[in-house]
């Protein structure tokens, strides 16, 4: 079918769960579990299970959550009810920064540690040899801390996976194309020289979440720190195009990769890096967004690829489809399969690859010299961590 084949030489799996699928964060809210169900739809339509290994993730168990977040988190996450008063009286604050932006929802720890266990499992795919890529696109959640929610994010299922790979690994390269700051993980391995973190973001302090991820935000400033010029930041500006954007992320990973010599890639593929995302602002289609993934796959490195943002249902369920795509190797037609099922959903956009309409397009605020001036300041930090 569609003559999908599995991939010479090398394995992948998929790691999906599909009672995450049918989790709700509340009338309105942006992130939207059920473009995990569009993603799978179109990847199944396309006969791509055919060249992966399918795995249906277990839960998480609390012990595993715990080794990244603290108890009394987990504890809240597990006990407490969307009907409960969640509000501090003595702090004036929703207890462990739940609210708006991270509801407390029906089913919420389930759902959170459906994704940590889909990640955890990913990870140890990788760390036992039986994956070369491991797909979550269910997770990806950059933002959860230690203590807290934040972003939409309660666990952090990437620190989990990363901390999994550091058992077998010395070297981890994190990389995280989310249109916000994965400050959540930067922060969480600040102070190590075993995990290198490298986020493109939208960056604007005052006006764009989180607001963290300066260019010089680089890790500890004692130098004398393992973790000093192992936090690596590329902020941007409105607007980015694709040629900008692939041309800069080539410029600044590939001379990461030769200088960090990492043994394994985490990339978090975040999707309202996307134009015309619900939350988004960036101009960048869903080619270039596929061409970060196959640019980190020509490494040959084994590869842990996860989701994250995307707030535009279609979009998101395309790009994740297209990258499981190059994951495998494999050329899909650039048209939907006609027997996709909800293929009424994406009116008459039945290709993979829409043209950004006009209306959703950002002015480009990104100049040639603002993108070399922060490769150059890249390019410094990497200097640090030569001989
Ligand atoms: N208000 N409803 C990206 C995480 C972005 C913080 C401003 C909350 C929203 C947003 C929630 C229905 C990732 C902030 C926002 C309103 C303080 C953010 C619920 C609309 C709604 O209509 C909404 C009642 C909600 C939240 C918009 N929140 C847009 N942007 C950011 C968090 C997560 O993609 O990086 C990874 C998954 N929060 O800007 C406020 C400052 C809370
Ligand atoms: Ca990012
Ligand atoms: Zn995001």
């Amino acid at each position: 079918r569609n003559g999908i084949q599995r991939p010479k030489g090398y394995t992948v799996s998929y790691h999906a769960n599909p009672e995450m699928e049918k989790m709700h964060f509340g009338p309105k809210h942006p992130m939207k579990p059920w473009r995990l169900t569009l993603t799978n739809k179109i990847v199944l339509a396309y006969g791509m299970h055919e060249a992966m290994d399918l795995y249906i993730p277990r839960a998480a168990t609390s012990q595993e959550l715990k080794d990244f977040h603290r108890e009394d988190y987990i504890e809240f996450l597990q006990r407490v009810l969307p009907t409960d008063n969640t509000w501090d009286q003595e702090s004036g604050q929703y207890l462990f920064n739940t609210g708006d932006d991270c509801p407390i929802f029906d089913g919420l720890y389930t759902y959170c540690s459906l994704y940590a266990g889909a990640s955890l499992d990913a990870a140890r795919k990788l760390t036992n040899l039986q994956s070369d890529i491991a797909i979550n696109w269910s997770g990806g959640l950059h933002h959860a801390k230690k203590t807290e929610a934040s972003g939409f994010c309660y666990i952090n299922d990437i620190v989990l996976a990363i901390l999994q790979l550091l058992l077998y690994h010395p070297r981890v390269l994190y990389i995280d194309i989310d249109v916000h700051h994965g400050d959540g993980v930067e922060q969480a391995f600040w102070s190590t020289d075993r995990v290198m973190t490298l986020s493109f973001h939208k960056y604007n302090r005052a006006e764009f979440f989180p607001g963290t991820g300066a260019l010089d935000d680089t890790g500890p400033l004692r130098n004398d720190s393992p973790g000093a010029h192992h936090s690596l930041n590329v902020p941007l500006h409105d607007g980015i195009e694709d040629d900008q954007y692939i041309k800069l992320f080539q410029d600044i990973v590939r001379p990461c990769v030769r200088t960090y010599q990492p043994t394994v890639i985490v990339l978090q593929c975040g999707a309202d890096s996307l134009g015309g995302d619900r939350l988004g602002c960036f101009n960048v289609n869903i080619k270039a967004h596929g061409a970060c993934v196959a640019f980190i796959k020509k490494f040959g490195l084994p590869m842990l690829v996860l989701g994250g943002g995307g707030y535009t249902a279609r979009n998101v369920a395309k790009a994740w489809a297209y990258e499981t795509s190059l994951c495998i190797g494999a050329e899909v037609h650039p048209n939907l399969p006609a027997h996709t099922p909800y293929l009424e959903h994406f009116g008459n956009e039945k290709t993979l690859f829409p043209k950004l309409d006009s209306l959703n397009r950002y002015e480009n605020k990104n100049s040639r010299v603002y993108l070399e001036s922060v490769v150059m300041g890249i390019m410094e930090q990497l200097r640090y961590l030569q001989g």
